[in-house]
């Protein structure tokens, strides 16, 4: 009879061609038990044994196969399914071509770009106190410059003095405080007067007397109070900006 020592035994079966294969059996005390039971002699035991083992193994081995074979049923069904939506996706396009042609496509699309950068430039106009009027914003300093400062300052902010082309525009930018810069100069030219973008005068509203260059003609900018007089340059005064912008 096998002592309790023997009735353990461990396998190591080193040469299976499956890495995953190689593992250790051990402990199959009760499949033991029958094969001592049924074959008394030791060295048929443990040939059973073996063989037991080896049937475990192949079972293993066998769901292990089954599982592979699963998995690559899964994967084939998976790339199938692919195969079909991205039919599908170019199915989409192609109709929608035939609805709209790339050209459309691209012209709202930058259509769109367009109307969110202005919505951007005007959230940011907005937000720093400027204010829409016709087709542009205005801005008002809070401090006074000289009149070349002045348009510095819109240069700056991307804009220039502010441009009066019509009686509505006058009319707009009387509301505001009196004596503030507008670009209007005959700094070039003595009594030929030219607004900041370079077109000459046409529409005036110059308050009566004026233009005048007053006190020894030095006089080549313009503020604007009710109507316009020309003053000198090197004058501090408040000044208000343009910046053209159809929305
Ligand atoms: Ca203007
Ligand atoms: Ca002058
Ligand atoms: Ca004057």
């Amino acid at each position: 009879m096998f002592n309790e020592d023997e009735s353990k035994i461990t396998i190591e079966i080193r040469d299976l061609p499956v890495a995953s294969s190689r593992r250790t059996l051990k402990s199959y005390t009760s499949e033991y038990d029958e094969v001592a039971t049924a074959v008394p002699d030791t060295g048929r035991k443990l040939e059973r044994c073996v063989a037991v083992s080896f049937c475990l193994l192949s079972s293993q081995q066998k769901s292990l196969d089954e599982e592979r074979d699963e998995l690559k049923r899964q994967l084939n069904l998976t790339t199938s399914q692919q195969k079909s939506l991205t039919e599908e996706r170019d199915e989409l396009n192609r109709q929608l071509n035939l609805f709209m042609p790339a050209s459309q496509q691209k012209s709202l699309d930058e259509e769109r770009d367009e109307l969110k950068r202005q919505l951007n430039l005007t959230n940011h106009y907005l937000n720093q106190g400027w204010v829409y009027f016709g087709s542009s914003f205005y801005y008002i300093s809070s401090v006074n410059k000289a009149w070349q400062d002045s348009r510095e300052d819109c240069l700056q902010r991307g804009a220039d003095l502010v441009i009066i082309n019509s009686e509505a525009e006058q009319k707009f930018i009387r509301q505001y405080p009196k004596y503030i810069w507008i670009g209007l100069t005959d700094r070039e030219t003595e009594g030929v007067w030219k607004w900041v973008d370079g077109t000459p005068l046409t529409t005036s509203f110059w308050r009566s007397g004026e233009p005048n260059n007053y006190r020894g003609g030095n006089e080549d900018c313009v503020e604007l109070t009710l109507d316009w007089n020309d003053v000198e340059c090197e004058q501090k005064k408040l000044w208000m900006c343009e910046k053209k912008m159809a929305l």
